[in-house]
């Protein structure tokens, strides 16, 4: 077993627009992320990953670049920056950078010369095309509603952009575009920073000839994901990135890689493969039934166990798992795999253990480790983000769908939910700004904030620190083989780590029932110690055969 500092560490996202306004514009900033390093560095965590903190227009809030070697005005100054990475490594905690190289804004500088004519030298840093009996040049439809295609009267020819109008792909076939990626990584390697989180990179490479996707329902727009989603070439672009920039440095990578299975996951993270440390899968936050994101279908937990339990095994010994449930883009934790009413911080807690306890360098999203929930504005002005803006053009305003019903879907799915402010105590707006914040904060921040949080031994805060405690204690977290256990059983889900002679037992009561819990007869100890739990727990009761309360989780190392 050989040990690696990032297969060990335990990461935190922050989401820079949304974590602390030092200057009363409403805006967080990095001088805010500075004045919180303490914060973090008492939780526990290794590595901070930023969320873009590039100059941008913001139109999908920092994921549409227009200057990939400047800081956005509202974040600060590279000054700024230089500091803050430098209080971070003081603080022996590492910096990894969000890298967005699938796409640009469309304030690029190089965009502006692509558009400005058919002969311009950039026009092949993106991709154009003529259209197609005076329609897009295929039915592709865009992660944010409408066409992928965007026609430009200049030069009468379409854009691709899979995300929103103003994000449009670059053209990754064209080397010198992946030269100038490879020079603007490598300034930052050079500035320190400790690796990427790489945004979709699985889309950078697409099919040839950009056909059209299958269309049976006969929409105007279909889904095209095989056209783009782990193209003919993206390993061969990875490999060359990882030759020429990613293996000069100790650092790590996390891709983000939509719609894989952990074969395709293999290809990334192999350990024979020098190309990614990790990715993030999305197959357990894309539970929901057939009508996908936009519905309030629930999901199932016989489906959670199932697919986490295969990305344990599978990527078991051949590749390292990211493990996650909640981000940027995300519904929060609680909100939707715990309970954030009567049982917010058992619950909190529970999906804490059943999180860290796996194989796989953990990510905690700003706010979920004080339990902070979703959000319900009931006005869809309230809400900030561009895909739920046009999401509801699309349905509400054109398609005529029910607005009470989408909005309840927002409240339940959209990515506002996880970028309503950080609450950092009881004072207005939750302590994170002193003037207007750019989305209103969660009005149940009195109750839920960082203030409270460490002043109560028993909040969720703690409990996630001594998750944090128990991993840099015993390696089994980190390098243990995982198993489950009771696979059928409705409410529970439990498995085992282990490691050389040592066991260790984790049981999730994933509902506000009371199961009883029985150990499987092969399992056998003779002594056993209980290393964290939710309640308090009897310490002569035996792990053999217990009964659960509400949302309960317990750790026993069996020997
Ligand atoms: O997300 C890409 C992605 O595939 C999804 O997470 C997508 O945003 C989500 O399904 C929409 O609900 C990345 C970033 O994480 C996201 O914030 C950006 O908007 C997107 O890329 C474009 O850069
Ligand atoms: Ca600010």
């Amino acid at each position: 077993m050989e040990r690696i500092w990032w297969k060990e560490a335990v990461v935190y996202q922050i989401y820079p627009r949304s974590f602390m306004d030092n200057n009363g514009d409403g805006i967080g900033d990095l001088r805010g992320i500075i004045a919180r390093l303490d914060y973090l560095k008492e939780l526990g965590i290794d590595v901070i990953w930023l969320s873009p903190i590039y100059e941008s227009p913001n139109d999908d809030n920092g994921y549409d670049i227009s200057n990939y070697r400047d800081i956005m005005k509202e974040f600060g100054t590279m000054e700024d920056f230089d500091e803050l990475l430098q209080e971070v490594h003081n603080r022996k905690m590492k910096l990894v950078m969000d890298l967005v190289a699938n796409h640009t804004s469309d304030e690029h500088p190089w965009f502006i010369e692509s558009r400005s004519s058919k002969e311009n030298p950039y026009r092949d840093y993106y991709i154009w095309r003529p259209g197609k009996d005076g329609r897009e040049p295929n039915n592709w439809l865009s992660f944010f509603s409408g066409s992928a295609w965007q026609y430009d009267e200049h030069t009468g020819e379409y854009y691709l952009h899979l995300f929103s109008r103003k994000q449009p792909d670059l053209n990754w076939e064209n080397p010198r575009v992946r030269d100038e990626i490879y020079e603007m990584m490598t300034f930052w390697l050079e500035k320190g920073i400790d690796g990427f989180r790489m945004d979709v990179i699985n889309a950078i490479s697409k099919v040839e000839g950009f056909p059209d996707a299958p269309n049976p329902e006969n929409q105007r727009y279909a889904w095209g994901g095989q056209y783009f989603l782990n193209g003919p070439k993206v390993h061969d672009y990875l490999r060359e990135m990882n030759d020429r920039v990613l293996s000069k440095y100790d650092i790590m990578t996390v891709g983000e890689t939509g719609g894989v299975t952990t074969k395709d996951a293999l290809l990334y993270v192999g350990e024979d493969r020098r190309e990614l440390s990790m990715v993030f899968q999305f197959e357990h936050v894309e539970m929901a039934g057939p009508a996908g994101k936009w519905s309030l279908d629930a999901w199932k937990l016989a489906d959670l166990k199932r697919i986490m339990s295969r990305w344990q095994n599978d990527l078991y010994g051949k590749g390292w798992n990211s493990l996650y449930l909640n981000n940027h883009d995300q519904p929060r934790a609680v909100s939707r795999f715990g309970n954030d009413s009567t049982y917010r911080v058992q619950s909190a807690k529970m999906l804490a253990t059943f999180l860290h306890m796996q194989q796989g360098t953990p990510y905690i999203y700003q706010g979920e480790e004080i339990g902070m929930t979703n959000v319900k504005f009931d006005r869809i002005e309230d809400y900030r983000d561009v895909e739920i803006h046009n999401l509801w053009e699309d349905r509400v305003v054109q398609g005529g769908a029910d607005p009470d019903l989408m909005l309840q879907i927002i409240q339940a799915k959209g990515r506002d939910n996880a970028r309503t402010p950080m609450q950092w105590d009881a004072s207005p707006h939750a302590g994170f700004t002193t003037g207007t914040p750019w989305i209103k904060v969660n009005p149940n921040y009195v109750e839920i904030n960082v203030e409270k949080a460490r002043r109560d031994p028993n909040s969720v805060f703690h409990y996630y620190q001594k998750l944090i405690q128990l991993r840099k204690q015993h390696l089994i977290v980190v390098y243990g083989k995982y198993e489950l256990i009771l696979e059928d059983h409705p409410q529970i889900y439990a498995f085992t780590r282990t490691l050389d002679r040592e066991v260790w037992l984790v049981v999730n009561n994933f509902y506000d029932g009371s199961p009883v819990f029985e150990l499987p007869q092969e399992i056998s100890y003779s002594a056993y110690d209980l290393m964290i739990a939710n309640y308090d727990v009897d310490p002569l009761e035996q792990p053999r055969h217990f009964s659960l309360r509400p949302y309960e989780t317990r750790v026993y190392r069996l020997h």
